[in-house]
């Protein structure tokens, strides 16, 4: 079974593919890879070529398990050292996997590969990362594995010259099941835009509470090509200021979230989240898989039926926090509107 693609708006293109289906490509879209949440062991169709990263991670429900970047230029695939990638004209998409064991070591030594890997194609700047590893909020070496890897991303960010409050990139991290540590990332030659949400300290300014160094990432990052601009927006939780609220409560924490994006969302020139239709798509990730359900039904309440949704279990990265939600959206530009 075959379902259909299409790039919109933009020079990117994204889709969740449902449980047994495989990609259809029309005229002039190439494949720059995946991420794959069908678990452990099962193999979904998926071209060989591509990279793919296969995360121990189930998605939820009976929505899509897979997720597709795609791109309107012809790809070459290659790799270099345990990084495999897809490098168009503009864009350079990575997957890469590593033993989960020092954390801190291992995450300092693949963004540091990572970023050399972009330079050496002339690919621009990282514009969206994700970074599943097991055990997340248990330690290593006296320090939990999430402020460990901060440690480590904060360290190679600084080494390789990014700014770290603003040239940092979108970005996920979320403990997956037992397997390896998986790095994928988004590169890009286009106009990067950091974009903060005022309802939240930023991460990179998070207080010394959260770990000795801050979590090296934007709430948001809107991306600008010739074609159109893009929002790639971060794992978005219940957060106000630097602290947690609703602890316990799934759906306290859903309709927080909910005004964390939407906020982001009015940075961005979009007032109605409800509106965005299929212009926008949405991962969301749960700690505790039987609260899909009520999430599903309040999100659908909030986001329209148009707007693709994906559900995973995940360990979010702070202990206290019961579902994260991160998202894509291809811009509407002032002139588009009239
Ligand atoms: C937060 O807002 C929640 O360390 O890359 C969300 C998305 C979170 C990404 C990261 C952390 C990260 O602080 C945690």
């Amino acid at each position: 079974m075959a379902t259909s693609t299409q790039i919109h708006g933009g020079h990117l293109g994204q889709i969740y593919l449902p449980a047994g289906k495989s990609i259809h490509l029309t005229e002039g879209q190439y494949l720059l890879g995946a991420l794959n949440y069908a678990g452990r062991g099962k193999q979904e169709p998926l071209p060989k070529e591509m990279p793919t990263a296969w995360l121990a991670m189930d998605a939820l429900g009976d929505n899509a398990d897979r997720e597709i970047w795609l791109i309107n230029q012809p790809v070459y695939y290659g790799a270099m050292g345990e990084i495999r990638y897809a490098l168009s004209n503009d864009h350079l998409f990575g997957v890469a996997h590593y033993p989960a064991t020092h954390i801190e070591q291992v995450t300092y030594q693949a963004y540091c590969d990572m970023i050399r890997l972009i330079r050496q194609n002339g690919a621009g700047k990282l514009i969206r990362l994700w970074n599943y590893f097991p055990r997340i909020n248990e330690p290593e070496d006296q320090l939990e594995r999430y402020r460990r890897f901060c440690m480590g991303r904060h360290e190679a960010l600084a080494e390789m010259g990014y700014a770290l409050d603003e040239d940092l990139p979108a970005a996920t991290a979320v403990g997956s099941g037992e397997g390896d540590f998986w790095i994928i990332f988004l590169a890009g030659r286009g106009t990067s835009l950091q974009v903060e949400n005022p309802l939240q300290v930023s991460a990179f300014r998070y207080p010394r509470q959260y770990g000795p160094r801050s979590p090296s990432f934007s709430r948001a990052l809107r991306y600008s090509s010739f074609r159109g601009d893009q929002l790639f927006i971060s794992g978005t939780a219940s957060i106000r200021g630097h602290e947690t609220v609703h602890t316990d409560d799934i759906m306290g924490q859903c309709d927080v979230t909910l005004e964390n994006l939407r906020a982001l969302l009015r940075q961005s020139g979009e007032d109605d989240l409800s509106q965005l239709g299929s212009r926008a798509s949405w991962k969301v990730y749960l700690r505790r898989p039987q609260d899909y359900e009520a999430v599903k039904d309040r999100l659908r309440k909030a986001m329209g039926a148009a707007s693709p949704l994906l559900f995973v279990e995940g360990d979010i990265c702070r202990e206290s926090l019961l579902l994260e939600i991160e998202g894509f959206v291809d811009l509407q530009l002032p002139f588009m509107k009239c």
